[in-house]
């Protein structure tokens, strides 16, 4: 332990002590118990902002070892926190301060619950005593009866000796069964509590089997594998839950050892090469409607699947379901049912269902008939051809496609590099034009389709993996957390961050629809020199026309691993509203 761990106690008043008839009690205090807690349990970093009551916890933290990411805006270092426990299995911190701090970082705990990735947002708050008279305390707020609806458990700790159970119960619930966002609450007072050093190193808890595994019923994967079994026309839907589960090597051979084509969702990308044969994400819309047997793993039929229903699965009207009978994977046992009827739920953690699946499959499963998978290959053989048709094209301005034609080759040649990103026709149009070779190397905007996750994601993707990350953002989705580009540079991380830059939310053509002065709410500053923020901070800077400057531009912030901006110029005409989720949209302008 350092100097900050126990410090002696001030000498007592008693008559033993004079004697010296024992060594001096040592002192432990709030803010060590925090630190000492959150190590024990193997947490290292810190995504935060500082200030009143945590700038001395901030301070300690770095002063004992940890590594304390520090942000310009809470809800950034929120985000890193989120995609950090994403990435690791481990809780990601953020710290923040009270009322308006914790609020800023409320945002990114909702999004970890709502996307099942483990993070604990811990926020200092004001005096409870106050707080609960409501006597006006310095940004006094009930920040925990604020985080509950949004968090899957929040806590408070009141006393120095309750802050290793405080931690604990924390961390277990972050990660056990379905992840999510835990809220600690912290007071100002419980920092500068002191207890005895021994005590309280006593009341430390290190969580043992904090996500223990879920063994599905063996009847349950009977079910399953007799469907798969079944089907004629199956198909395997991956979900970001089955990239979280580090399964990787089950769910690879359960997929080749089946035969069955898979789809992957977007943060699934990768689980597999995108470019395997049994790959159908080129044949998405032909797939979807057409198969008959459906099985999920850790994925939701939430609105990015159509809720299961309606034209997509082949349905006749928007609400009636398709043909589609349906095994789902998952940890959570309320999750089967939520849209259409799930015939065969398989519940447990995904690294066990599907090693019980492989086990139950044994060597020999009949691979799906031919003439599906081959209807599947043509398909896909169709539209692979015309997407290389429109990667080929050279337009002037650049084009979305022809942009991220090069961005493609960059990340195909940087398997290991992270890809943040996030927009509209900036998200669909890489999602389906990036390939991604290996699992958990793209990240993005999640269930919600939110924006922000930019900046803070390159830097918990960068700090966690020390890989290079590529971002490929829309100009609109780059603003909600372009000032991180001054902690990136700070941090000097190895961040390259493309802007397909067309002027605005969507597109940049718009006109006031009133005809008056002011632009179209929808629009920005026509064009405008994003990347000079880069070099503000010290950072490279690039303004680029075309795929070759683009492509020259990556290869040397690559090569150079500095944080690097290129504004990448697109037609302002390009984009459609609200990218491919205009059915969402039902009064968009149809361009
Ligand atoms: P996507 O957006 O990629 O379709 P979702 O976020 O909708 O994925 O679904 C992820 C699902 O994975 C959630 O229902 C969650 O309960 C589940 N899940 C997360 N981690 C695990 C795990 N380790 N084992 C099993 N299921 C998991
Ligand atoms: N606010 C938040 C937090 N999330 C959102 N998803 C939105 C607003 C609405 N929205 C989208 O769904 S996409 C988008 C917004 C504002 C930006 C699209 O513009 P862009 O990308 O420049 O980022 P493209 O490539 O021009 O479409």
């Amino acid at each position: 332990m350092n100097d900050h761990a126990v410090k002696p106690a001030p000498a007592p008043a008693t008559g033993a002590a004079h004697h010296g008839a024992s060594a001096p009690a040592q002192e432990t205090d709030g803010f060590q118990l925090v630190i000492d807690a959150l190590k024990l349990n193997g947490i290292d970093t810190i995504y935060g902002l500082p200030g009143i009551p945590i700038t001395d916890l901030a301070r300690r933290m770095q002063k004992n070892g940890m590594r304390v990411i520090s942000f310009r805006h809470e809800q950034n270092a929120g985000y890193a926190a989120s995609i950090a426990g994403f990435l690791t299995q481990k809780p990601g911190i953020c710290l923040t301060v009270s009322a308006p701090g914790f609020l800023n970082g409320l945002t990114a705990l909702a999004h970890a619950t709502t996307n099942c990735f483990p993070m604990i947002l811990i926020s200092g708050s004001s005096e409870r005593e106050v707080v609960d008279l409501q006597q006006g305390d310095y940004e006094e707020m009930d920040q925990l009866a604020i985080a509950k609806p949004v968090a899957k458990a929040a806590f408070r700790v009141l006393h120095a000796e309750d802050i290793g159970v405080g931690v604990a119960r924390a961390i277990r619930a972050a990660v056990s069964g379905r992840p999510g966002g835990v809220y600690l609450d912290l007071p100002a007072k419980l920092f500068p509590q002191a207890m005895d050093a021994a005590a309280g190193a006593a009341s430390l808890i290190k969580v043992v089997d904090a996500a223990p595994k879920q063994i599905p019923a063996h009847d349950a994967v009977k079910r399953a594998v007799d469907l798969l079994r079944s089907a004629k026309k199956p198909l395997i839907i991956l979900g970001k839950g089955a990239a979280y589960a580090q399964a990787d090597a089950d769910i690879r051979a359960l997929v080749e050892r089946t035969g069955i084509p898979y789809l992957p969702m977007s943060m699934a990308k990768g689980l597999l090469p995108d470019t395997h044969e049994q790959c159908a994400s080129a044949a998405r819309s032909f797939v979807l409607p057409e198969a008959d047997v459906v099985m999920l793993v850790g994925a939701r039929l939430n609105w990015l699947l159509s809720q299961g229903k309606g034209k997509t699965w082949g349905g006749a009207t928007a609400k009636s379901w398709g043909r589609q009978r349906f095994v789902q994977v998952d940890i959570s046992p309320q999750e089967a049912d939520s849209n259409v009827r799930i015939e065969a739920p398989l519940v447990g953690d995904i690294g066990s269902c599907v090693a019980a699946m492989l086990k139950e499959i044994g060597p020999d499963f009949a691979k799906p008939p031919s003439d599906w998978t081959g209807a599947i290959a043509e398909r896909k053989a169709k539209n692979v051809a015309k997407m290389a048709e429109t990667l080929a094209k050279n337009p002037s301005p650049m084009s979305f496609q022809s942009a991220l034609g090069v961005v493609r080759d960059i990340v195909k040649a940087n398997p290991d590099a992270m890809l943040v990103n996030e927009g509209a026709n900036a998200l669909d149009f890489t999602r389906s034009i990036v390939d991604m070779m290996k699992p958990r190397r793209r990240i993005d905007v999640g269930t919600w389709g939110i924006m922000g996750i930019g900046m803070g994601y390159c830097v918990a993707a960068a700090v966690v993996t020390g890989q290079q990350v590529i971002a490929v953002e829309g100009d609109s989705a780059f603003g909600f957390s372009g000032m991180e580009t001054e902690t990136i540079c700070r941090y000097g991380l190895p961040v390259c961050i493309v802007i397909l830059n067309n002027n605005g939310v969507y597109r940049g053509d718009e006109k006031n629809a009133g005809g008056g002065a002011d632009p179209s709410p929808l629009v920005f500053v026509k064009d405008a020199r994003y990347e000079k923020m880069m070099e503000a901070f010290g950072g490279v800077g690039v303004h680029v026309k075309t795929p070759d400057e683009l492509r020259r531009a990556m290869e040397e912030a690559i090569r150079s691993r500095r944080p690097t901006l290129i504004n990448a110029v697109i037609d302002e005409g390009g984009g459609t509203e609200s990218g491919r989720i205009t059915r969402l949209n039902p009064t968009a302008k149809k361009k």
